[in-house]
């Protein structure tokens, strides 16, 4: 591979030192690329099909969730997916899956070039989910809280039929609301745990967590859903933080009270998201445990993965006896997942 140079990265680990656990308390910060693609005249990033790349890794939460609204939505054909390799080198996601280690569509080797094509210099390091513009081959935002909502309120147009409707503007409200809490005290609250360098640091997380697992039990044990009767953009970011948690969360992020297949609600609740075409089938758990046990090394110098756990994702769930139902007066997608060994070798 030639050599490349990474500008504005270079001294990620510092900022990462500095910035995120200067308080012994780790949390995800602010994106610093907040452009959005919106389906308005006179935008810089309008939306268009066949002119944006989402690159992604399948081991990352945020990122997931764009993977698996993209799908859910059928955007597949509109918006392409490169999928970097679990393990990112000391400063950047790479594209060592493909022929050459380069991205087919963007030629690149590293995520930073599309950083570097966009501006000379950045804070945070790079990071995925991102979205990258083709033709200039410039990076447009990497805000992982907001691409998933324009994808459901921009590009509605290019749907496919039978499309869910992930955040209806009835419930918006309350999925706010739900999200605003599953968001600190559990989607980020796990790497509070994990990345404490503080044992005070560390308990709050991991009160944070369980207290929220919790909630989310009692919550879930009358309803299917976490907000009205149907898959919403809550579940979604539910999901991809709780379909890591016992293979990840619970040993390596120390989030050990109990694993989410010991509460029978959590439990169920999974199995069904998981069992839902479209969702299940946009998670690599291969992915998932190569990249936290194999690039978090601070946390697993051996870069060990461990073998379990054994995990049975078709047992019954019973959860259609609450009613409810995925896609709303939608259908599930019909086309054939992208998502490689989708079916949970690890
Ligand atoms: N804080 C990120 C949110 C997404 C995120 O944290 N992604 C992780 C992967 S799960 C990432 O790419 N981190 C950079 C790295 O690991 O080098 C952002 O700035 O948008």
């Amino acid at each position: 591979m030639p050599p490349v140079s990474l500008p504005g990265s270079a001294d990620l680990a510092a900022v990462r030192d500095s910035v995120q656990m200067g308080n012994a308390a780790y949390s995800h910060g602010e994106s610093e690329f907040t452009d959005r693609i919106v389906d308005e005249p006179g935008t810089p990033w309008p939306v268009e099909p066949g002119r944006y790349r989402l690159i992604a890794s399948l081991a990352c939460p945020w990122a997931s969730r764009v993977v698996l609204v993209r799908r859910l939505l059928g955007l597949e054909h509109a918006i392409s997916l490169g999928v970097v390799d679990p393990i990112h080198d000391e400063l950047d996601w790479r594209f060592t899956l493909d022929a050459d280690g380069v991205d087919p569509v963007l030629g690149i080797h590293h995520l930073a070039e599309a950083y570097a094509a966009r501006q000379a210099k950045w804070v945070n390091g790079t990071s995925v989910p991102a979205i990258v513009d083709v033709p200039s081959g410039q990076l447009v935002t990497n805000d992982f809280a907001r691409i998933t909502l324009d994808l459901s309120a921009q590009w509605t147009a290019h749907h496919r039929e039978g499309a869910p409707d992930l955040y209806p503007e009835a419930w918006r409200d309350e999925i706010d609301e739900v999200m605003g809490r599953v968001y600190t005290d559990f989607n980020d609250a796990v790497y509070g745990a994990g990345f404490a360098r503080s044992q005070q640091a560390y308990g709050r997380s991991y009160g944070q967590v369980f207290s929220c697992l919790d909630w989310l039990s009692q919550r879930l044990t009358t309803r299917r859903y976490l907000v009205g009767d149907h898959l919403t953009e809550a579940d979604v970011r539910l999901f991809t933080t709780l379909v890591r948690f016992d293979a990840v969360y619970h040993a390596h992020f120390k989030c050990n009270r109990n694993k989410i297949s010991e509460d029978p609600v959590l439990d169920a609740y999974l199995l069904d998201l998981v069992q839902t075409p479209g969702v299940g089938d946009t998670v690599n758990m291969a992915h998932i445990k190569h990249h936290y046990y194999g690039a978090l090394r601070m946390l697993n110098p051996s870069g060990i993965v461990p073998g379990g756990p054994r995990q049975d994702w078709t047992r019954p769930h019973h959860r259609e006896q609450l009613g409810g139902s995925p896609y709303g007066d939608g259908t599930p997608p019909t086309r054939p997942s992208e998502i490689p060994d989708y079916r949970w070798q690890a």
